[in-house]
């Protein structure tokens, strides 16, 4: 990671080196947070947030699902974010803002504890590899099982999450795979440990309902929106292991893994072996809109100085 100058703690701006935190602060101990994964990108009218509005509406989302009491309003959180990357000096870069229970009791009760928040941001490139993105990654279901909300709510953005996603990606990279693709508890797909992954099937395209155990992915409303807008047609359903070994094209959606093609799965080589026509187009769409290269698209996008 490459260190950025300032990250925003509280309401100000501290050197990155001291955004340091008590070793007891409720969240180390528990996972009791809650964050957000969103990309600011390089357009010829500076750096651009992608879907702010959307991301920390999902964060406020996430918070309630816990009882988490709301510590900053989705505008504030948005102008704290301009503010950062402004002072940064960042031309396009990750945001990871985290809303957590911080240092004062433990125990499983989180409430007594204050809520911090902090935003940080910084140069992250491509997350599944600049290679990937231009030829497909390879992937493994994964023997863990994403939960579902009778054990954990999917819908939250919640630390506690991602030590299953952990378990997941570890798994596939100790067997030779670059990313892991989980089902449910029902044995269907849901989805991968940062990503919500999306099959094409006789130039029709479909994805996991988010009732299948999938986080409600704002990249994944984007490819599908841009995916509807140059004609296909995209539908929500539960989908089978076997359904995605014979897919036309597999792709994976995330803000970290943007969209990345799936070139093979299982050891089956998917449709051609290398990243698909019809994620082709979609995923060149989703570069322009992000990087403001498509105006159709520039409501998703919020300016640092508008
Ligand atoms: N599912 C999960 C489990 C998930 O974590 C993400 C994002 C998505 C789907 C895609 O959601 P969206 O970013 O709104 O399109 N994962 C974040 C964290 C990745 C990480 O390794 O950290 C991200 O991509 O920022």
């Amino acid at each position: 990671m490459k260190p950025s100058p300032y990250i925003w703690k509280n309401g100000a701006l501290i050197p990155w080196e001291q955004a340091t935190t008590h070793v007891l602060t409720h969240a180390l101990h528990y996972g009791t947070a809650v964050f957000e994964g969103i990309r600011a990108y390089e357009t010829p009218k500076g750096p651009a947030i992608f879907r702010a509005k959307d991301h920390y509406q999902r964060l406020v989302d996430s918070a309630k699902i816990y009882l988490m009491a709301q510590p900053y309003g989705v505008d504030e959180m948005i102008e704290a974010t301009r503010h950062l990357i402004r002072e940064n000096q960042l031309k396009s870069c990750y945001i990871r803002p985290l809303w957590y229970y911080g240092y004062g009791a433990m125990g499983l009760n989180p409430g007594t504890n204050p809520i911090d928040t902090i935003i940080a941001a910084w140069e992250w490139g491509s997350y599944l590899g600049e290679e990937g993105l231009e030829k497909g990654i390879r992937v493994k279901v994964s023997s863990w099982c994403r939960f579902d909300s009778r054990v954990m709510p999917p819908l939250a953005k919640s630390s506690a999450n991602y030590l299953n996603s952990a378990l997941a990606k570890t798994e596939a990279l100790s067997c030779g795979y670059d990313e892991a693709i989980m089902l449910n508890l029902n044995g269907t797909i849901s989805e991968g440990p940062g990503e919500n992954i999306f099959v094409i099937k006789n130039g029709e395209i479909f994805t996991p309902p988010t009732s299948d155990g999938a986080l409600m992915g704002i990249t994944a409303q984007s490819a599908a929106q841009i995916a509807q807008d140059l004609g296909y047609k995209v539908t929500a359903k539960t989908i089978t292991r076997d359904e995605l070994f014979i897919a036309d094209e597999l792709f994976f959606t995330g803000t970290a893994a943007e969209i990345t093609p799936i070139r093979e799965i299982d050891n089956r080589i998917i449709g051609s072996g290398k990243r698909g026509p019809i994620t082709e187009k979609i995923q060149k769409t989703f570069f322009d809109a992000v990087k403001g290269q498509n105006a159709k698209y520039d409501s998703w996008l919020t300016y640092l100085c508008e």
